[in-house]
C-alpha cells in the first residue's frame, strides 16, 4: 500500500502524463484527427517562418527585428527596456538559437538541433562585457542550455551521440559560475543585474523582483545535479528561503525588494509581472526535486493567492500586509496561472479563469498587456502584445488534463490571430497597440521557445509520449528523474501507476486535491466512478457529509471564496453572516 505522499506523487505524475493516455474523444474522430494534423502543420510553418528569418537576418545576434529584417542584441536589455551600451566587439549570444533548441527537438528536427549544438559549442562565450538581467539570462540562456543538454544526452531522442561531448553543459557551468557573483550580498538575495565579464558593477541597483530571487531553483538546481557542484542549487535555495521568510503573516509577498537590506520596496503584488514564476517554481521544484519543503511553501502561497487575489475568475493585486485589493488589473502574464492550476489539479478554477483570458483575447484579437478590470477597458499605455505565450500555455495544459476539444478551438483561434495580425515577410512582429494592430519591430525569443512550442504540443504531443517532463517558465523541458528525487523513484515508472483505475480519475486527480481534501479524491477513486471534480485547492469538506455540526471545528473551507464555514445555531455548516 502506498503512503498518502506516494499516492500524491502517483497521481501528480498521472496528471502530467495524461499525454500517454491518448484517450481524447476527438482523436477517435477522423475529422478531428485531420484537423489536429492540419493545425500542427500550420504551427510548424509558423515556427520555421520565425526561425528561418532569425537565422537569415539576425543570427548570431540575439533577436530578430522582423520589419526591418535586422537584429537586436537584446540579452543586455532584457528585463527592463533600457538599452545598455554594449561593447564594440559584442556580436550577440545567439539568444534566439539557444531558445529554439528544445523546440527543434519537440518538432522532431534533430538534424537542425545538432547543427545548432555544434555551432554553440564552437562559438558561444560568456566572457563578454555585457550587463545582463540574472532572471532573464537564467530562464532563457541557462535554462535553454541545461534543457538542451538533457535532450542531447537522452538516448531516446535518437540524436547522434558521437558529436555531443557535453559541450552545452560546459557552457552552462561557465555561465552558472558567473551567476554566483550576483549572490554575494548580506541577505543571499541576488542582484538583478550582473556584468558577465566583470561581475556586479559598482553602484549597481540593489532593487530586484520577487521572481528575480525566487525563480532560479529549477535551472540552477538542475545544473548542480548535472555537474555535482552544489553551489548553484545552494545559492538559489538560500535566496528562495530568504524570500519566503520575508512573507507577511497572510503568506503574501510583495513585488520588489532590496537585496542588501532584505526589505520590501513594493508591498502590492499579484500573480503577474515580477511575481508570476515565483509561484510556478515553488510547485515545479517540488515536482522536479520532490522536496516536501517546496510543497509546504507552495501550498501556503497558493491558498493565500486564492484567498486574497481571486475575485471570481479574475485575479487582482493586493497589499501583502493587509490583503486589501490595490490594483484591479488583468495582465497578459497572469494567463499562465490556469496552466499551473492544472498541474496542481485545480481544474475547475483553471477553466474558469482561462475562459476569461480567452474572452479578452477574442475582444482584441490578441491579449493586451494590461486590462483594467474595474473599468473593463484597456490600460491607457500598456496596449501592446509582444507575442506572449501564456494563454497558449494554459490552453495546452487544459487540453492535456481534460481532452476537451474546445481547447483546440481556442488554440486554433490563437494561431489564426498570430498569422493574421503578427506575421510579416521577415518573421512575426510584436503588436504595439492591440486596438490598431500597429506593429513593433521585435520578435522576442520566447516566441520560439514557448509560443510556438505550446501551440505545437497542443496539436501534437508525440514528444511527450512515454516521457515525464516539467517545463521551465521559459518552456524548456526538464525530465523528472528519479535520481534527482529525494524519494519514490518507483512512481516514475508508468507501469507502476496502478492507483488510478480509469482515465477519468487520472485526469481529475492531483497532488493538491489529495493534500487538501484527500477524502473527496480518494473516495471517488475507490468507487471507480469519476467522482467529484476538484473545485479549489483550499476546499476542505465539512466533517459530516450532511453538513450537520455542533461546533465550528467540524466545518470546512468554502471552495470558491476560501473562507472558513462556521456552525449555525440550527447546527449546519455554512458561510453565515453574523451581524
Ligand atoms: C517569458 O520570458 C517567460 O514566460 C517568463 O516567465 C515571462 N515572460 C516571458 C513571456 O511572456
Amino acid at each position: 500500500m502506498l503512503s498518502r505522499k506516494s499516492q500524491t506523487w502517483v497521481l501528480l505524475l498521472l496528471l502530467i502524463s495524461s499525454f500517454l493516455l491518448h484517450i481524447s474523444t476527438s482523436d477517435a474522430d477522423p475529422l478531428w484527427a485531420a484537423k489536429r494534423k492540419r493545425m500542427r502543420d500550420k504551427v510548424r510553418k509558423m515556427f520555421y517562418h520565425a526561425y528561418d528569418n532569425y537565422m537569415t537576418h539576425a543570427f548570431p545576434h540575439d533577436e530578430l527585428k522582423p520589419l526591418t529584417k535586422t537584429f537586436t542584441d537584446s540579452l543586455g536589455e532584457l528585463g527592463n527596456l533600457k538599452l545598455e551600451r554594449l561593447s564594440q566587439d559584442y556580436n550577440g549570444s545567439a539568444l534566439s538559437l539557444i531558445e529554439s533548441l528544445s523546440s527543434l527537438v519537440v518538432l522532431g528536427n534533430n538534424t537542425e538541433f545538432e547543427r545548432a549544438v555544434l555551432w554553440l559549442s564552437e562559438n558561444l562565450t560568456f566572457d563578454v562585457d555585457v550587463r545582463i538581467n540574472l532572471f532573464e539570462c537564467n530562464i532563457r540562456v541557462l535554462g535553454g542550455l541545461v534543457s538542451a543538454h538533457l535532450l542531447a544526452t537522452d538516448s531516446t531522442n535518437r540524436l547522434v551521440q558521437g558529436t555531443y561531448k557535453n559541450q552545452l553543459l560546459t557552457l552552462a557551468e561557465e555561465l552558472g559560475q558567473r551567476f554566483l557573483l550576483a549572490f554575494n550580498t548580506p541577505t543571499g538575495l541576488p542582484y538583478a543585474w550582473l556584468n558577465l565579464k566583470y561581475g556586479v558593477m559598482e553602484n549597481e541597483t540593489t532593487e530586484t523582483s520577487t521572481s528575480g530571487c525566487g525563480s532560479l531553483i529549477l535551472e540552477m538546481g538542475a545544473l548542480s545535479r548535472l555537474t555535482g557542484d552544489p553551489r548553484y542549487e545552494s545559492a538559489a535555495l538560500r535566496a528562495l528561503n530568504k524570500l519566503w521568510s520575508m512573507r507577511s503573516s497572510l503568506n503574501l509577498l510583495g513585488t520588489t525588494l532590496d537585496v542588501m537590506t532584505g526589505e520590501w520596496i513594493e508591498y502590492s503584488s499579484g500573480i503577474g509581472a515580477g511575481v508570476d514564476s515565483f509561484y510556478e517554481y515553488l510547485f515545479k521544484a517540488h515536482i522536479l526535486f520532490g522536496k516536501d519543503e517546496f510543497w509546504r511553501m507552495f501550498h501556503s502561497a497558493y491558498v493565500a493567492v486564492q484567498k486574497y487575489f481571486r475575485h471570481g475568475p479574475w485575479y487582482h493585486e493586493a497589499d501583502m500586509r493587509t490583503g486589501k485589493p490595490t490594483y484591479w488589473q488583468l495582465t497578459s502574464l497572469q494567463a499562465f496561472w490556469p496552466g499551473l492550476q492544472v498541474l496542481v489539479g485545480d481544474i475547475a478554477a483553471a477553466n474558469l479563469s482561462h475562459r476569461e483570458f480567452f474572452y479578452v483575447w477574442e475582444k482584441y484579437g490578441v491579449l493586451p498587456e494590461r486590462y483594467l478590470l474595474d473599468h473593463l477597458m484597456l490600460h491607457p499605455t500598456e496596449k501592446y502584445y509582444p507575442l506572449r505565450p501564456e494563454l497558449a500555455e494554459s490552453t495546452f495544459y487544459l487540453y492535456q488534463a481534460t481532452k476537451d476539444p474546445w481547447y483546440m478551438e481556442v488554440g486554433e483561434a490563437i494561431v489564426n490571430s498570430l498569422n493574421l495580425y503578427t506575421k510579416v515577410e521577415g518573421g512575426f512582429a510584436s503588436i504595439r497597440d492591440v486596438t490598431t494592430k500597429q506593429l513593433e519591430d521585435h520578435q522576442h525569443s520566447f516566441f520560439l521557445a514557448e509560443t510556438c512550442k505550446y501551440l505545437y504540443l497542443l496539436f501534437d504531443d508525440t514528444f511527450l509520449v512515454d516521457r515525464n517532463y516539467v517545463f521551465t517558465t521559459e518552456g524548456h523541458p526538464l525530465p523528472v528523474l528519479s535520481a534527482w528525487h529525494e524519494r519514490l523513484p518507483e512512481t516514475y515508472i508508468p507501469t507502476n501507476w496502478t492507483f488510478a483505475k480509469t482515465p477519468k480519475q487520472a485526469r481529475r486527480a492531483s497532488a493538491m486535491s489529495l493534500q487538501v481534501c484527500p477524502a473527496t479524491t480518494l473516495s471517488s477513486g475507490e468507487n471507480g466512478g469519476g467522482g467529484q471534480q476538484v473545485e479549489s485547492a483550499c476546499h476542505i469538506p465539512d466533517a459530516r457529509i450532511d453538513h450537520k455540526c455542533s461546533a465550528d471545528e467540524q466545518c470546512g473551507v468554502d471552495s470558491t471564496t476560501c473562507r472558513r464555514r462556521s456552525c449555525s445555531i440550527a447546527g449546519y455548516c455554512g458561510l453565515w453572516l453574523f451581524i
